[in-house]
């Protein structure tokens, strides 16, 4: 074990030293163990002082006006009226107790997707979990936003989530064992920036070069180019969005059509081979999938793809998708079908092959997935044991009572009165923020804890001010990542902002339960057992920890890793004595317990369905696919209005990637004003152009601050956040995830008025 004796603070964009000079945060400094620190750390001392953190608590005027027999006004439009923190938590308190009293404890939503920062104590929505749950339950959310889709559909496939979760090949692995790395989706190096729970050193970016330098060949499936490094050993393959499931599907039956499969392997540790192969081979459905049939459906020549078949057979074979494949209508097919091309190739269970997902999307992947010694705070458990899946929350407030659908099973909507947010903001994150406007106005009571003036806090009638990691003490680390850092308190709270943990402290004081959400334990306390629990859980490990106090002393633990991580090695080996978590103990390729669900939009095996917008069934009114990637300048929304972001505007908007020729179509030259339209919103975005992407696509990062603003009888986003245009439907009944990646568009260049609205402001303040 190594130990470092700086001290230190950490994000999830990465461990940092912290600069401080008359109590205020001037610089983060990469810390030295770091290999690839990211550019983001430029944004954390703008970020921490902005001139829209939230000072004091606030009231949502229409709010306290309805509750006074008024006008209840509009969320989102309102100005707030500011009070101290007794009359705050007093409305809280007495707002919970009502809501519970007159409609239960499934009135109140809880879910609070987000990300919240990198402290795994002060990990916010984990706090509201606990706390709701010690008063008595709440709805809650399952499942995330990042890869819903997988995470509903692996279960049946390989027994479990494990390959969405970073428990993969690591780079070294590949490195060893691969001669051939087929990736949906590229690498890209921003997304590897950031991990959850924080990262002190970052080596995806290093490790995929590392492998190219080795001699491992490469291919990046993707609409665009940019998003894989510049290398001798890497090609692009130019493909159109949605469409890799045709692909990955003409890829297998070009593999079996040349008698190159694996035989042996789909006997051994696969059930519904025969099944999967006569699909793909037309007997099922009098369509044969094959590389001329693809060919029409991703754009990608027929003589590539039979080229590509051809190496994949030829050698050993690792295949990746990024999670954003999955993000997307039918999102469950790409993945499904990954695994059975990996199978065919019979890689599955051998260093460096078979296949993996999430490369590129998150720092951890490739590194090996600690299992042990990973402090982390635990929510009791909700003892009303109702969730929504995640992305389905405006249909839940829409339509309370109405039945959905979702891995098998039916349930109904309950009828939210009370919504409370801590470490997630839905309005940049949701789909179709126009529709979750209308949805968000029918609860009567939303309450928000937020550093800063967001989005969401201007939709809340009560804004509680939250500290951010650098005003409190805390801990971070992630499981793919073999440090653990102490985030030391570095600066005192701006203005009066409150740890989200000491505000539930207030609440359940209040609510006469202190006892119960504490333990009778003080913060330190309570982040002391966090601590020796991760510690006890290392020592079951064989892994020797310090005792908390000389943790807190180090600043900085490293835990010896293995750099090899072989999935599916011992079922590999013997398939009877290491069954999978499936019914078949085996890889289904056809699951026959999916198929008994009854979706054909999610039938027993992968198919190819076309998404309910894509360019190969052209809309003459919006013939632009829009890609909303992750952004390379932020965390989500998180650091939009700091230094890194602000700097990649274009003259105050939210930079669209466009393809050169497209913006000459429509006469936008590089740095003009857009809008981006279809029939669920208008978005004013600047105009970035470039030539290395497929046409007929654009690209607007998430994370870009919802800034509504009234044109006509139209909302308009005047900033450019993408979700005012995705559409908010599930990706099956399967798995009921997001589908932002569906989105077909159109866009002009805009030359009328500027906007009125600054995305960053702070609402119209009134004192009591
Ligand atoms: N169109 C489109 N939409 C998408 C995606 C996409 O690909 N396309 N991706 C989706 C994905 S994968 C994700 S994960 C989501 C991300 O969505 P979110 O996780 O909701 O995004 P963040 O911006 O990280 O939101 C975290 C919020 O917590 C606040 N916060 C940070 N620290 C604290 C704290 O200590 N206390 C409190 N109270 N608050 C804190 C931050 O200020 C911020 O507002 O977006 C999803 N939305
Ligand atoms: N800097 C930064 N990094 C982040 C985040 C962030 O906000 N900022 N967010 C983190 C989070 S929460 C998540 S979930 C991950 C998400 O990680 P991903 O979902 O993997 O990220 P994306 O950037 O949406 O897409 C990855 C790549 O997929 C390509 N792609 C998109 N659609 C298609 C398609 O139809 N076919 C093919 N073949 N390729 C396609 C894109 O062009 C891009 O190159 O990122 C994480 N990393
Ligand atoms: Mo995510």
């Amino acid at each position: 074990m190594h130990r470092q004796e700086t001290p230190r603070h950490s994000s999830h964009w990465g461990a940092f030293v912290p600069e401080v000079a008359d109590g205020r945060v001037i610089r983060a400094r990469p810390v030295p163990e770091d290999p690839d620190p990211s550019a983001l750390l430029e944004s954390v001392p703008s970020a921490v002082h902005a001139a829209n953190r939230v000072l004091r608590p606030a009231v949502r005027r229409g709010w306290l006006s309805g509750r006074e027999g008024g006008d209840p006004g509009r969320r989102g439009k309102d100005g707030y009226v500011e009070v101290d923190w007794d009359t705050a938590l007093d409305l809280v308190a007495g707002e919970l107790l009502r809501v519970r009293a007159e409609h239960g404890h499934d009135a109140v939503f809880g879910g609070s997707y987000g990300w919240s920062s990198a402290g795994r104590f002060h990990h916010a929505k984990t706090q509201l979990s606990h706390f709701l749950a010690t008063t008595g339950g709440y709805v809650g959310q399952i499942s995330n936003y990042s890869f819903g889709a997988a995470d509903a559909v692996l279960p049946h496939v390989v027994g479990d989530s494990a390959a969405v979760l970073g428990g993969v090949p690591t780079w070294q692995d590949i490195r060893e064992g691969a001669d051939t790395l087929l990736m949906f989706g590229g690498a890209p190096a921003k997304n590897v920036q950031v991990e959850p729970g924080g990262v002190a050193a970052h080596r995806s970016r290093l490790g995929l070069l590392d492998a190219l330098d080795h001699g491992v060949r490469a291919v990046n499936v993707n609409p665009v180019a940019y998003d894989a490094p510049p290398h001798r050993n890497l090609s692009w393959l130019p493909i159109r969005p949605g469409t890799d499931t045709a692909l990955i599907l003409a890829l297998t039956r070009e593999v079996v059509r040349a008698g190159r499969h694996d035989r042996d392997f789909l006997d051994r540790c696969t059930v519904g081979a025969d099944r999967y192969l006569a699909y793909l081979d037309g007997s099922a459905d009098g369509v044969e999938k094959s590389a001329g049939w693809a060919s029409g459906i991703t754009g990608i020549p027929e003589r590539d793809i039979l080229a590509l078949a051809a190496t994949l057979a030829g050698g050993r074979t690792m295949v990746t998708a990024t999670w954003s494949l999955q993000r997307a209508d039918h999102g469950e097919q790409p993945y499904w079908a990954v695994i059975a091309l990996a199978a065919v190739l019979g890689g599955i269970g051998l260093r460096g092959t078979g296949f993996g997902f999430g490369y590129g999307s998150i720092a951890g992947t490739g590194n090996y997935r600690r299992r042990f010694g990973v402090p982390a705070f635990t929510a009791t458990r909700n003892p009303l044991r109702r969730s929504i899946p995640v992305a389905r929350m405006a249909d839940m407030l829409l339509h309370p009572g109405r039945e959905y659908e979702f891995n098998g099973a039916r349930y109904s909507y309950p009828d939210i009165r009370l919504v409370y947010w801590a470490g997630g903001n839905p309005f940049h994150h949701h789909q179709d923020l126009n529709r979750l406007v209308r949805a968000w106005q029918r609860p009567e009571t939303i309450i928000v804890h937020e550093p800063w003036w967001t989005p969401t806090a201007r939709h809340a009638d009560i804004v509680l001010p939250a500290t951010t990691t650098l005003e409190r003490d805390d801990i971070a680390a992630g499981s793919k990542d073999s440090f653990i850092t102490a985030m030391r308190r570095v600066v005192p709270p701006v203005g009066e902002a409150r740890n989200d943990h000491a505000i539930f402290r207030g609440l359940a004081e209040r609510l006469g339960v202190l006892d119960d959400l504490t333990g009778g334990r003080s913060e330190r306390e309570l982040l002391a057992d966090m601590y020796e629990q991760a510690r006890a859980d290392a020592a079951v490990h064989a892994v020797d920890l310090p005792g908390f106090e000389d943790f807190w002393r180090l600043g900085s633990i490293e835990i010896d890793v293995p750099d090899s991580q072989v999935p599916f090695a011992d079922f590999r080996a013997d398939p009877a004595a290491h069954p999978l978590a499936t019914p078949s103990g085996r890889i289904e390729l056809f699951s026959e317990r999916v198929a008994g669900f009854g979706y054909p939009e999610c039938p027993g095996h992968p198919v190819w369905l076309a998404p309910y917008e894509w360019l190969g069934d052209p809309d003459p009114q919006h013939p632009l696919h829009l890609l909303s990637p992750q952004p390379a300048t932020r965390l989500h929304s998180q650091l939009d209005m700091a230094a890194v972001s602000l700097g990649s505007k274009i003259r105050g908007y939210e930079p669209c990637v466009l393809h050169a020729a497209d913006a000459a179509d429509r006469g936008i030259a590089d740095g003009d004003l857009i809008r981006i339209f279809n029939v669920r919103g208008s978005v004013l975005a600047g105009a970035e152009l470039r030539d290395d992407l497929v046409r007929g696509v654009a690209l607007l990062a998430t994370g870009a601050w919802f800034t509504p603003e009234f044109r006509g009888d139209e909302i308009w986003d005047v900033h450019g956040n993408p979700n005012a245009l995705s559409r908010d439907v599930g990706s099956s009944r399967m798995g009921q995830a997001v589908t932002a990646q569906t989105v077909l568009v159109q866009i002009e260049r805009y030359d009328g008025p500027d906007r009125t609205a600054d995305p960053h402001a702070v609402p119209e303040l009134h004192a009591r």
